[in-house]
């Protein structure tokens, strides 16, 4: 069992996630009718991994003999002026949820949980990992973006990104 506090505040994030699912699946839309298929592609993939990340907080909390509160998702919002603007907005964006995993963490150590604070970890590696790649590929798109045969390749390169479930469920 977990505590009421801890249910509050994975069920909030269970909606971040799937809010995150949202965004990106708005931004892969906003890809595909520009014609850069391979962001598409790469966002696309992104939003299948926060429904996963949705997923796993979900299985968590009823595995722990906990209750589910599904609230209602905000629609998605976001500045399509360029693909660097977009790129922009996604790093903004995980910055904010690696904020809110941190009040997670934070939570479950005023609550002296630590198998959630264990489990919490494995989003913070996300985390890490999924920043760093956001990083790059905004680095590329400054360094290279304004030219259309640069914005090609990076294109053709974000159409090699394949969807695997994520590592830690
Ligand atoms: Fe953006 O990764 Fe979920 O938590």
């Amino acid at each position: 069992m977990i505590s009421d506090k801890i249910r509050d505040i994975l069920n909030e994030q269970i909606n971040k996630e799937f809010y995150s699912a949202y965004l990106y699946l708005s931004m892969s839309a906003y890809f595909s009718e520009i014609g850069l298929y391979g962001f598409s592609n790469w966002a696309r993939i992104q939003s299948k991994e926060e429904i996963d990340h949705g997923m796993v907080l979900f299985e968590y909390i009823l595995g722990r003999n906990s209750q589910i509160h599904l609230a209602q998702i905000t629609t998605p919002s976001f500045d399509m002026s360029s693909p660097l603007a977009v790129f922009e907005q996604i790093y903004k964006h995980e910055r904010s949820i690696t904020a809110a995993l941190d009040s997670v963490a934070i939570t479950t150590e005023g609550e002296c949980d630590l198998a959630t604070r264990n489990f919490i970890d494995n989003y913070l590696k996300e985390q890490i990992e999924e920043e760093a790649s956001v990083s790059k590929i905004i680095a590329k798109l400054k360094a290279f973006g304004a030219e259309k045969s640069a914005l090609y390749l990076i294109d053709k390169e974000l159409q090699e990104r394949e969807y695997s479930q994520t590592s830690f469920l």
